[in-house]
This record gives C-alpha cells, sequence and structure tokens, in this order.
C-alpha cells in the first residue's frame, strides 16, 4: 500500500449521518451447494422520511459477491439501472417504498478472512460484526437500520443434518433433487428487529446437548449446545454457566431473557472468542468447550466469562444497540463490566478485580501510551475492526464501572432500567447512556464525559502531610494528563472527574475517617490540584488510596518500604493489600535492573524474603489471595513502567528474585506444595481453584530455587495428576528449568503430552503456547519448527495465536533477541497471513509497533520490520492502519 491513492479512507464521526433509507423485513434464502452458496433476499425498504434523504439514490454495501440480478417490486433492472463496483451495489433511482429483490452467488470455501459466510471443518457459520454481513449479500451494513429477518437455509441433509439461524424455527421440510440427493430446509424467524451485524446462520453435522431454564415469570428456555460429536463431553460447565448468568441478570440487572430458545454453537476457525448474534451464539470451541482433563481453571473461567458475557449481550447490545461503531463501548464497555461482576459473584470478588487490573495495567495501559492509543470513543477509524481493543473494552468497562461507583448500586440499578426501557429495541449512543446515568442520579457527568473523549492513562501524583498538634492529615492530589493538540479530537481540555476511594491504616488497622465512623470514603477528584483534610487522626497513618482500584489511573505516592508493609498487613481492602505487595515488589525490581545494568550482577535483598515469610507465615483464608501476594509482577508490568524498556535486565530480576526465593524459603514452599496436594478428585470452584494456584506457585518457587527433589515431583505431577491445571502447570516450570536433566526430561514430557493429546484441537494450541513462551534461549528456532508441525495450521486463528501471537508478545527474551531475527520473523508471518485474514495479520502486528519505548539499537531494527509491512503492495485496509499508525 506505498500508492498515495490507494490508501484506505478514513471514517470519521463528525460526519456520521442517519441512513437515507429503513429495511423493515429481511427475507434470505440461503442455498448451500457443493461450490458455491446461492443468497436470495427480499427485502422491505423505504426511504427515511426524517432526513434529507428525498431524491437519494440507494446505496448498499457488498464485498466480494457476484450479483446475478437485482429486481425492485418485481421488475428486474437492467445493468444499466445499477452501478457495482468493488465495495457498492448503487441503484440510483428507487420509489420511496419497494420491495427489493437480489441474488448473489457467493464461495464460503474460499473465505480465509472468517468473515461473512465461511467454512470451518465441516461446518458453514458466520460472522457478520462489524461489517461481514456485506459479505453475504448488499445491504445497509450499518447498526442503525435494523430488520426483522426470516431466513430459509436450504443443504444437503447428509453433510448439513443441521441447520440454524436467529429467532425460532417456524418451518422446515425435505427435498429430493434431480440427482436423488436428499436436501432439506429450515425456515427461521427473528422477531425482534436487529442489525446485519447480529445475523447467524449455521449449517453442519453437529451434536446437541440441550438444557432448559425458567425465568423469573415462570418462562420455560430451551438452551441448546451445538458442537462436534466428539466435543459431547466437554459441554456442561458452559451449560451450568449460561444458567448461572440468566439467573443472575435477572436479579442483578433485572433482565430476563425473551426468546424461547437460546443455542451457541461451538466453531474451531474463529477470529475472536464468541459473539452474540441473538438467540444463535457463535463460540469460539476454546471459549465453550470445558472438561478438567483438557481444560485449566483458567480456561474453565475463561468460559463462564465469556458465556455469560455474550448472553449479557442480549439486553446491552442486541435489545439496545450501537447508533454506530464509535459507539462500540456503549455494549462492549457496559458488558464487560457485567461480566466482570457475574464473574466476581461466581468466584472471589478481590481476585477477580486484581485479575482485570493487572490485565489493563499490563496491556490497556500500554496501549494507552502507544501509537495505536485512542479514545474510548474514537473520532475516526480506517478498518472498525481494529478497534475491537481493551480501550474500547477494558477501559470502556473500567468507565461503567467509576459510573457505578459515583451513583452507587440503588442508582446505577435504577438508571440501567430506564436506560433498557426507554431505548429498547433502538441503536444510541454513549451519551445517551451517560444522560441516562445523569438523569437519574440528578448528578452532572459534563466533565466526566472526558474519560470517553480522551486517549492515554492519567497520573495521579499523591502527597501527604501530617499535623501531629492538630491531629490532621493532609492528602494532595495532582493530576498530569497529556493535553491534546488537536481540538477536534477532545471538546474538553480541563482535568478529569475521577472518584477515589480511600482509608487510613496503621499499625492496628483502618481508622475511621468519617462522621459516621467510615473506615473508607468516596472523594472525586474535579480539580487539577486538590487537598483533602482529616480530622482526629492521631497518629501517623498511611494512606490507602484507590481501594478496589476505583479508576484506571497510575497513582504516584512516595511509600516507604516501611508504609507498604503496613498496608499489606493491615488494610482491610484486598487490592490494596496485594497492590503493596506489588508495589514492594516493583521498588526493588527497578533497583535491581539499576544495578544489573551497571554491574551485570545483583546482591541478595531480604527485604522481600521477610515480606514473603509474614505472608507465609500468616497464612490467609483465601489461599488465592495469598498466591496473588506471593506472584512476582509480570515482566510485561515491568516493561509497561519502564521509560526504556531494558528486555534483559527485567527478566534477569525478575529470574533471580525467583530464585532467591525459591531457595531461601525453600521448606516453607515444600510445605505449602505438600499440605495443598490432595487425591481428590478435580473440581472447579473458587476454593478448589485457589488450593491449586497457590500449590502451583510454591512449585515454581521449589524449580526457580532448584530444589534437589523438584525435578521428580514435576514428573510425577505431569505424569500422573488428573487435570490439566496441574499438568500444564508443572510441565510450564519444568519446560522453563534450564538443569541438564530438565532440559531431557521436558523433551520427553513434551513428546508424550503431544501424543496423549494429538486428536484434542485445544489441547494442542496449550502445547503450542508452552513452547513458544518458553524462556531458555532458541526460542526463535523453536518456533520455526514448530511452523512446520503437522498440527500447526495457519488457516486456524487459535494455533497462529497460540504459537506465533505468544511467542512475539509473551517471550521477550527470545522475541528481542540479537540482531532482530525475531522481529523480521514477526514481518514475514504478518505479510503472509494477511493475504488470508486481515484482522488476525494486524492484530499481530502490535509487539512491533511498540518500538519507541525500546534502545535505538532495537527500536530502529524493529521500525525496519515495520515499515517493511507498511510498505506492502496490496497490503490491507486493517494490516496498513495499523502499521502506518506505529510508524507515526
Ligand atoms: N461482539 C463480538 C466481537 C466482534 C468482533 C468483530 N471483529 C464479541 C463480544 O464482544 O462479545
Ligand atoms: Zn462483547
Amino acid at each position: 500500500m506505498n500508492n498515495q491513492e490507494s490508501l484506505p479512507a478514513t471514517t470519521y464521526l463528525k460526519n456520521y449521518q442517519p441512513p437515507n433509507f429503513y429495511i423493515h423485513k429481511t427475507k434470505l434464502h440461503i442455498e448451500i451447494s457443493k461450490q458455491s452458496v446461492k443468497v436470495s433476499s427480499i427485502l422491505t425498504i423505504s426511504r427515511n422520511a426524517a432526513t434529507d434523504a428525498i431524491g437519494k439514490s440507494l446505496l448498499l454495501s457488498g464485498k466480494e459477491l457476484s450479483l446475478q440480478s437485482v429486481s425492485i417490486n418485481g421488475g428486474k433492472l437492467t445493468p444499466d439501472e445499477y452501478v457495482v463496483s468493488d465495495d457498492n451495489l448503487v441503484i440510483a433511482s428507487v420509489p420511496d417504498q419497494f420491495l427489493l429483490e437480489i441474488e448473489v452467488l457467493i464461495y464460503p470455501k474460499n473465505n480465509t478472512s472468517l468473515e461473512g459466510l465461511y467454512k470451518s471443518r465441516t461446518m458453514y457459520c458466520t460472522q457478520c460484526e462489524a461489517e461481514g454481513f456485506r459479505r453475504i449479500t448488499y445491504y445497509l451494513d450499518r447498526p442503525d437500520v435494523m430488520s426483522e429477518f426470516t431466513t430459509t437455509i436450504v443443504a444437503d441433509k447428509s453433510t448439513c443434518p443441521v441447520l440454524l439461524s436467529n429467532g425460532n424455527l417456524i418451518d422446515s421440510g425435505e427435498i429430493l433433487t434431480d440427482l436423488k440427493e436428499v436436501y432439506h430446509w429450515a425456515t427461521w424467524h427473528d422477531p425482534f428487529p436487529k442489525p446485519s451485524y447480529l445475523f447467524a446462520m449455521v449449517a453442519g453435522d453437529l451434536s446437541v446437548v440441550q438444557d432448559s431454564f425458567r425465568t423469573v415469570s415462570g418462562k420455560q428456555i430451551d438452551i441448546q449446545l451445538f458442537v462436534e460429536s466428539k466435543d459431547i463431553d466437554k459441554c456442561s460447565h458452559a451449560l451450568e454457566s449460561l444458567k448461572h448468568a440468566m439467573k443472575w441478570d435477572e436479579e442483578v440487572f433485572g433482565r430476563e431473557y425473551d426468546l424461547s430458545l437460546y443455542m451457541i454453537v461451538a466453531v474451531d476457525d474463529f477470529n475472536m472468542g464468541a459473539m452474540e448474534n441473538k438467540g444463535l451464539n457463535i463460540f469460539n470451541t476454546s471459549c465453550v468447550l470445558a472438561h478438567p482433563e483438557t481444560t485449566t481453571d483458567q480456561g474453565f473461567k475463561r468460559v463462564e466469562a465469556v458465556v455469560a458475557h455474550e448472553y449479557f449481550h442480549n439486553w446491552s447490545g442486541n435489545r439496545v444497540t450501537c447508533r454506530d461503531w464509535f459507539q462500540l463501548s456503549l455494549k462492549e464497555g457496559f458488558t464487560v463490566f457485567r461480566d466482570s461482576e457475574f464473574s466476581a459473584y461466581m468466584g472471589s470478588s478481590t481476585v477477580k478485580r486484581i485479575e482485570d487490573v493487572n490485565f489493563l495495567r499490563s496491556v490497556q495501559f500500554a496501549e494507552d501510551s502507544g501509537p495505536t492509543a485512542h479514545p474510548v470513543q474514537p473520532q475516526s477509524y480506517m478498518e472498525i475492526s481494529n478497534f475491537y481493543t481493551v480501550t474500547i473494552y477494558e477501559k470502556g468497562a473500567e468507565i461503567v464501572r467509576m459510573i457505578y461507583t459515583l451513583l452507587g448500586p440503588k442508582l446505577f440499578r435504577k438508571a440501567s432500567d430506564l436506560y433498557f426501557s426507554r431505548y429498547d429495541g433502538q441503536a444510541v449512543t454513549i451519551d445517551d447512556f451517560v444522560s441516562i446515568m445523569s438523569e437519574v442520579s440528578g448528578r452532572s457527568l459534563k466533565q466526566f464525559m472526558i474519560w470517553y473523549e480522551r486517549p492515554g492513562t492519567p497520573l495521579l501524583t499523591v502527597t501527604s502531610d501530617y499535623d501531629k498538634k492538630n491531629c490532621q492529615y493532609k492528602l494532595t492530589f495532582k493530576q498530569s494528563f497529556k493535553k491534546i493538540k488537536n481540538k477536534s479530537i477532545s471538546t474538553h481540555e480541563g482535568p478529569y472527574h475521577i472518584p477515589i476511594k480511600l482509608g487510613l491504616i496503621n499499625d492496628q488497622g483502618p481508622i475511621s475517617i468519617s462522621k459516621n465512623g467510615e473506615k473508607s470514603v468516596l472523594i472525586e477528584l474535579k480539580e487539577e490540584e486538590e487537598t483533602f483534610t482529616f480530622d482526629d487522626v492521631y497518629e501517623h497513618p498511611v494512606p490507602s488510596i484507590l481501594q478496589g482500584f476505583s479508576a484506571p489511573v497510575k497513582l504516584d505516592y512516595n511509600y516507604s518500604e516501611k508504609d507498604l508493609a503496613v498496608l499489606v498487613s493491615k488494610d482491610e481492602d484486598g487490592f490494596n493489600r496485594w497492590n503493596a505487595s506489588q508495589e514492594l515488589a516493583i521498588h526493588l525490581m527497578k533497583n535491581m535492573q539499576i544495578e544489573f545494568r551497571s554491574s551485570g550482577k545483583f546482591s541478595s535483598n531480604s527485604c522481600l524474603n521477610n515480606a514473603f515469610l509474614s505472608v507465609i507465615s500468616t497464612p490467609d483464608k483465601d489461599m488465592a489471595m495469598q498466591a496473588l501476594i506471593l506472584t512476582l509482577p509480570s515482566e510485561s508490568i515491568m516493561s509497561e513502567l519502564s521509560n526504556e524498556v531494558d528486555v534483559e535486565a527485567i527478566h534477569a530480576v525478575r529470574n533471580f528474585i525467583s530464585s532467591d526465593l525459591g531457595k531461601n524459603l525453600t521448606e516453607h514452599w515444600e510445605n505449602i506444595y505438600s499440605s495443598n496436594s490432595t487425591s481428590k478428585a478435580y473440581s472447579f470452584n473458587a476454593s478448589e481453584v485457589a488450593r491449586r494456584s497457590l500449590k502451583n506457585l510454591a512449585l515454581r518457587y521449589m524449580v526457580s530455587g532448584k530444589s534437589h527433589n523438584s525435578l521428580e515431583l514435576l514428573r510425577v505431577q505431569v505424569t500422573e495428576s488428573d487435570n490439566m491445571t496441574d499438568t500444564l502447570s508443572a510441565l510450564a516450570a519444568l519446560v522453563n528449568d534450564d538443569r541438564l536433566n530438565s532440559i531431557d526430561l521436558a523433551s520427553e514430557l513434551l513428546s508424550k503430552f503431544y501424543l496423549n493429546w494429538k486428536d484434542e484441537p485445544l489441547v494442542l494450541n496449550q502445547w503450542f503456547q508452552l513452547q513458544a513462551s518458553c524462556q531458555l534461549p532458541g526460542g526463535l528456532n523453536r518456533v520455526r519448527l514448530l511452523i512446520d508441525h503437522p498440527a500447526f495450521d495457519f488457516n486456524n486463528p487459535n494455533k497462529v495465536r497460540s504459537l506465533i501471537g505468544v511467542f512475539c508478545s509473551n517471550n521477550p527474551t527470545n522475541f528481542h533477541c540479537d540482531k532482530g531475527d525475531g522481529y523480521n520473523f514477526l514481518a514475514d508471518q504478518i505479510l503472509a497471513l494477511d493475504k488470508l485474514n486481515p484482522q488476525i495479520a494486524s492484530r499481530l502486528l502490535n509487539p512491533l509497533t511498540r518500538w519507541r519505548k525500546f534502545p535505538q539499537h532495537r527500536g530502529n531494527l524493529m521500525r525496519v520490520q515495520l515499515d517493511r509491512v507498511a510498505s506492502e503492495n496490496g497490503l490491507s485496509r486493517d494490516t496498513y492502519e495499523i502499521a502506518s499508525k506505529g510508524l507515526k
């Protein structure tokens, strides 16, 4: 795309115009034959009376469609009555109300983009969000055009016995073809008008697991999960999760399910996690199938969360949808907030919060400070698929969480009820959502809108002052953020409106800080600098700021090691107890990185040893919390916190501390390991997940400390455990252990693992991930060999992410190996993938766009490869957008 004239066009929010036409009814007839699929549509269209649409031509979107015929009100148009281009069908002259009939041919087998209608293994399926429907037929493929769909699918009964679409099955039958083959058809009707991005259909040979749910008003809902027959034993967790989510949404948000059937289909080739199509969710197998023998605890959690997320979209997304794609966070931010509250309820709320914040800080903060940073409500895009980002999803959810914190649960619920009833069946904006929150609470959220409009993470610098004589404690907060130069990007220039939950802690624990004796208060920052005074504070306290991570900011307060130790042991806010432990480690790790750079070595540090010892010797009832507190900040967190990333120093320091803690606390790790090992059969619940996480953490420390029996423990755990959590934990520790005996054992056990699981694609993904993230030297060669492995499939996004994605994002020492071979490798892969699946290619580019964060020699090598990608002829719009932004 080095030719200026062929640069992809940019779409701007400021240019939004309501549609000139509406499609009230959509009738689809989809005939699947061996070579192609014929899609006939009958659209009931009328001109939008509310706009200046009079006399405008009808412009429909379409991509890679072979147009066969167009008719208006039964009269076939001649080719001079319309114009077809690569992206559109334009009919210059149309009446104000009419029936439009279109017939196209499409070729799902050749569709490697996995957008529109495509083939995954033996099944036909669809993915239409955001703009995939235009690959099925010509249409007003935009979310503010909502239509009532009736869909008939026709296919060979022997290869496609199951035919599904949105809504209710209203009729079906069989046809004997001239060649005496048995075809059959099914007609589905969805009574809820919806945008085309929520359309779905599936045709294939699938087995079904059935269940049911009785809603709060007594309606019986049939639940069906369609999978390949070999996966029939991996369905129960998703079904249970769905029923829990349905009940929770009734109780917490007052949302009842509206159709009498809820279907989920599991597909192996899928660009993302899952899709909330009305009544017919389509899921990546990795987000719906689960079995103790093949799925880790993290996998079980993910299934529970994604099943719930897609279900919650039925209201936040489907019943109330987005006016345009700039409003994407309206449905995604709100739904992520809803699913994280659900997961918190199902498991441990503090653990869930810590996991979410860890992810936000390492991935979203990094995005928000890099070249692809964008507001939660973007102002422009080239390719909307590039905006399904951690900013839209996770920062969007943090914003909704702040509104929840500001309003409190009761008002928030009242406002969300009003939002759902006022906008039911409509396509609305983020402004509409926030206005309702404001209307119901009587609070102005005008300044708060900055969170949606401004990219970047604000920095909050806090200083304190204790006046012993007057028993007064003062906290001064100062906000800093990037001032936006371009006026059109942000309408507000001033400070953020930030909710801060805080407490004051002394040696005995939290003290009362409000007139009502509360130990935790909510303050609201609205100025660039503000001071808050607390009276009757009799001892110099340690401030516990940003409890529960009440706002997505970077906090800078000069805590001493002693302060942090007080917080770790005495703060009652679980999040901040964990956070203090991380701060303590970060402080030490940063100092050691400096030491490593100047001398190449470091001395043992007792401060973390003592802190760990005190955590270990006062066992927490919540073992998951204990495990989290005893886990060192990840290398990606340390990179995010660095102005200039020193990959080797970060890695060496973390390894050194792990091995130091491993050695110094050997007996303790051994105790933890043995007292938490049990012969009880696997079960997935918060306390068992917690026990396994603490046990496996102890095992990792024993391996890091090279404890002499650790190798045997690894061997036994890998070969004898009854569940994938324990097997993979041990195998991962083994694969990263550089002792000679370990290397031999690792290669033996990896081969056995492969032979055991070679027919389970989801387990093989984990096998690829494990090797892709192995930090021992030689990673790039290992990955190159694995690309040629028969189990690797370039057309399967799960495999590409597991091997190439994990290597380039989670294996820094190997990806950034000398001379930039890793960068060159990634650029090669992206260029090859771009031709098959632009969405996946463009996502993989991310690590190269971070070149500015690295020392010059490395940054230059990265930039050269990014440049190579950006200058490729015929590059997709997806990849071009990220590459060009990365270079700017
Ligand atoms: N809404 C879908 C994501 C669609 C991504 C399109 N490229 C899944 C979800 O967020 O629930
Ligand atoms: Zn979503």
